[in-house]
């Protein structure tokens, strides 16, 4: 990459491990962008728009080399990554060490000297490229569990930037946390940040808690008190800020006319059972997938449910297919998939309809319209942005969620039927009352969970994270001066006082 000398410098930066983009080859070999609906675009598009901000991160592919690009009107930064850097920084620490040790140790984390190194490496690499961007006293917003030690070390080279990190997935109680070989340098590179925000309360206590453990510092609620060099003392916030998503923006997707006539189709077209339950999830160990199709299975073996009266459809989006625990995952599934359908599965109808693909949105819309029950049954999960999808979409106040309790979203979502996935009788159960839930309840429940969803949606959260970030920049007397906020910000911040 030849960005040492950058076209110009910004005031609000975002960095991630992957950029917002997709990187398009068409068959003469024309290259283009196109924008990856994901929630945190969405969250961010018109701030980092009007802010004319910058988006730090990689392109998702290795080894390319990338000059700084403009996509839809968004000012990207790309690092690049070697091969090496996507198995030992990406699919090795990030995903091998740290999502298994961060989920509970649902599945057994692996340790390798060689994958830490490359972390270091090329969260250093993030630091810098984000460090050669920023304005003096700008605003950097980190993301997620791939880049820990980025605050740190971007206000090693940067100390008058302002700087917010948020975690997407849980941060574990100390007694798993320990077993992490570099547990002091994490926190440490996280306490870099002037925010350090958490999906659930419990997360910001989990990482207060190894604070404590791991360092002299002092903790109050939500501050950390961080000693800087000449006695001052730096107060570091940590706390949890749940994300959520667009939803009048669900909402008037699952309003369009042909997003409902798919969603008739699709139930048309699977035997118009009575009742169609729905799982999505990237195919991973965290959703529990397993512990629903048993659970599914054994209520068609108990008779308790026929294929002619409920179908289960399970999206389940490919992820991670270079990880060794991913691929075992996907021969577990689809075996037990296999089995299910053969033994109860006739001609005219499926018992599980099952698909190993992404979906576009307003598929995934239809599909959401189309049930009438959502399974989300994650063993351990940062918030599930799926259940709240689910509830958006439902403008017609039916359909029925259950909600597994180690999700974040169950914190918010209490009128949800709420289960412990590894019970398997108590799943079961649930599914059934799911099924048999009277009309009137469906709508009382839905409609408190609509409300939820729409006053807690992700313009709030983002309102909410800089806010946080501005305030606990002013607090910073006698530091290095810091940049005013682009008016873009200050406008958000100003409305969410008036709230
Ligand atoms: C991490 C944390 C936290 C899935 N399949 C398709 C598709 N999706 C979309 C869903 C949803 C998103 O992907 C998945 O978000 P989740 O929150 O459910 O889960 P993770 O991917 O594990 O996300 C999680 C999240 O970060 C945000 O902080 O909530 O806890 O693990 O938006 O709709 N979208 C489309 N086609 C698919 O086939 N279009």
């Amino acid at each position: 990459m030849t960005s040492s000398t950058p076209a110009r410098e910004y005031d609000f930066i975002v960095v991630s491990n992957r950029l917002p983009v997709d990187r398009i080859v068409d068959a003469d070999g024309r290259e283009s962008w196109a924008t990856s609906p994901g929630g945190l675009v969405t969250a961010l598009e018109p701030v980092m728009r009007s802010a004319e901000g910058a988006w730090v991160g990689w392109a998702g592919q290795p080894d390319l080399d990338l000059e700084p690009f403009e996509n839809d009107g968004i000012r990207m930064v790309p690092v690049q990554l070697s091969e090496a850097d996507v198995e030992n920084y990406y699919e090795g620490f990030s995903n091998d060490t740290l999502w298994p040790l961060y989920h509970d140790v649902i599945a057994p984390p692996s340790y390798h000297r060689q994958w830490w190194d490359a972390y270091v490496e090329v969260n250093r690499r993030f630091a810098r490229a984000a460090a050669r961007v920023a304005a003096p006293g700008a605003t950097v917003w980190v993301h997620d569990y791939q880049l820990q030690l980025v605050p740190r070390m971007l206000r090693e080279e940067r100390p008058d930037v302002v700087i917010g990190f948020f975690n997407h997935i849980p941060f574990p109680p100390y007694g798993i946390f320990s077993q992490l070989p570099w547990r002091t340098q994490v926190i440490e590179g996280l306490l870099g940040a002037d925010v350090i925000g958490f999906q659930r309360i419990a997360d910001a206590g989990n990482f207060s808690r190894a604070v404590r453990r791991l360092t002299p510092f002092a903790t109050r609620n939500p501050y950390i008190e961080v000693p800087v060099d000449g006695g001052a003392t730096r107060h570091v916030v940590a706390k949890p800020f749940p994300i959520s998503i667009d939803a009048a923006a669900f909402e008037e997707l699952a309003r369009q006319p042909h997003v409902q006539e798919r969603a008739r189709e699709i139930r048309e077209s699977l035997g118009n059972p009575q009742t169609v339950i729905l799982g999505v999830d990237r195919l991973d160990y965290t959703k529990g997938i397993r512990h629903r199709l048993q659970a599914f299975g054994e209520l068609l073996a108990d008779g308790a449910v026929s294929v002619e009266d409920v179908t289960l459809v399970q999206v389940a989006s490919p992820s991670r297919e270079r990880v060794e625990a991913y691929m075992h995952l996907r021969d577990e599934v689809e075996l037990t998939v296999g089995r299910i359908n053969g033994d109860f599965s006739t001609i005219s109808h499926q018992a599980i309809s099952y698909h190993h693909h992404g979906y576009p949105r307003e598929e995934m819309a239809a599909l959401y319209l189309a049930s009438d029950v959502l399974l989300v049954t994650a063993l351990r999960d940062g918030m599930n942005l799926v259940a709240k999808e689910y509830v958006a979409c439902r403008f017609d106040e039916d359909g029925v969620l259950v909600l597994s309790e180690f999700t974040g979203a169950s914190d918010e979502l209490k009128r949800a039927l709420r289960i412990n996935p590894h019970d398997i009788d108590g799943l079961k159960a649930a599914i059934l009352a799911a099924i048999h839930m009277p009309k009137r309840e469906r709508r009382l429940r839905m409609r408190a969970l609509r409300k939820r969803v729409r006053e807690f949606d992700v313009a709030r959260w983002s309102r909410e994270f800089l806010q946080t970030l501005q305030t606990a920049a002013d607090r910073r007397g006698g530091g290095p001066p810091v940049a005013e906020l682009p008016e873009e910000l200050e406008w958000t911040v100003d409305r969410r006082k008036a709230d």
